[in-house]
């Protein structure tokens, strides 16, 4: 298992490459660039300057997330063949630079939703917290919110200018079924997957997170009946997923060591997300440090299915508490995710010396 850390790069991340740098056994950076909008077609140069920036410091850029995707891709727009060809003409210069995963999502409007983005825990840190009584009405409470609690370092999928427009998207959405997500998800993948395979690029779904429906909008990434239909959707080993075992596992109803072994077993799984979550009642949840004594989620069972199906993918910790006065972006600071890459390296360690 390769050890990364996920990095929004230097104008976007507080974080610098040379704190990284010096955790020992993480090697990768998983690396974007922020400023693209869904849509365009990534400049070749700044690719380039990314992998500089990486390799100068001593780190592989083999990862990226996200490769955003247009809302008229996923609205099934004749406009998205425009969007999917710059799509492809970002996996080509991604591959010319040595990128093999792209991480990407196919969530309405939102990527990743929560409630509060600075709930307390115990210990006096915060954390990422989801209630569902707050996103019962309309979408404007929390649009509001997150306007104010993200100017200085927005969410993916939140950012403010974004959020200006989403009367007109909600619009847009207005009889979208899930049916209609998938095969517009299913039209993308037939047109970008052939580009894959002949550059060699794994592309790597994130579920969806919550995993379930959010404001009325169709979610179509929550559960193992969804991945399987996605890996079938086009049957390439390009056609892959991230199997996000807090997305995933903010669902008790799904079995994450199961998915695990179902779908690295058929090598559909070129990169995990994992971290850990305690959950409450009605798909609630709060977030924790990653250990398995701080929340829900077995750690030590998630590695061991992942060392005993002979994953050999990209692995990151996930979003972090916000410890020892830290700020910035909310979930990527420096220090819990540090924590939580050294934390899973010793149960990588351990796993496999068991294992031998
Ligand atoms: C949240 C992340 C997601 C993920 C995207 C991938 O922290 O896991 O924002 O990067 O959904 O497209
Ligand atoms: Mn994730």
């Amino acid at each position: 298992m390769k050890m990364s850390f996920r990095w929004f790069g230097e104008d976007a991340d507080p974080v610098k490459l040379q704190q990284i740098r010096q955790l020992p056994g993480v090697n990768q950076i998983v690396g974007t660039l922020f400023d693209q909008p869904a849509g365009a077609a990534w400049p070749e140069a700044e690719i380039a300057a990314l992998k500089q920036q990486v390799e100068a410091a001593g780190m592989k850029l083999e990862v990226i997330e996200s490769v955003n995707i247009h809302e008229d891709i996923k609205l099934g727009r004749p406009s998205r063949d425009q969007y999917i060809a710059n799509y492809i003409t970002t996996i080509k210069r991604l591959a010319k630079y040595g990128i093999k995963v792209i991480c990407y999502n196919f969530m309405p409007i939102f990527d990743w939703t929560r409630t509060d983005l600075f709930y307390r825990l115990p210990d006096g840190s915060t954390d990422l917290a989801f209630d569902h009584t707050q996103v019962q009405g309309s979408a404007q409470a929390m649009i509001a919110k997150a306007k104010a609690a993200h100017d200085e370092y927005p969410m993916p999928g939140w950012e403010p200018e974004r959020l200006d427009d989403l009367a007109t998207l909600f619009t847009a959405y207005e009889g979208v079924t899930e049916a209609d997500l998938a095969e517009n998800l299913r039209y993308f993948l037939a047109a970008i997957i052939p580009t894959c395979e002949a550059e060699g690029i794994k592309m790597a779904i994130h579920p969806d997170d919550p995993p379930q429906p959010l404001f009325g909008l169709p979610r179509i990434v929550k559960n193992r009946n969804d991945l399987d239909r996605i890996i079938h959707m086009v049957d390439s080993p390009m056609n892959g997923l991230t199997l996000c075992v807090g997305s995933l596992g903010e669902d008790p109803a799904n079995d994450v060591p199961a998915i695990i072994r179902e779908f690295v077993g058929l090598d559909r799984v070129p990169f995990v997300h994992a971290r850990n979550l305690k959950r409450g009642a009605n798909g609630d949840f709060h977030e924790t440090a990653h250990a398995s004594s701080a929340g829900s989620i077995d750690m030590y069972e998630i590695i061991n299915t992942l060392t005993e199906s002979g994953f050999d993918g990209y692995i990151r910790p996930d979003h972090g508490r916000m410890i020892w006065g830290e700020t910035g972006r909310a979930g990527y600071g420096l220090y819990d995710r540090a924590l939580g890459s050294q934390y899973l390296n010793g149960l990588i360690e351990a796993c496999a010396k068991a294992a031998e």
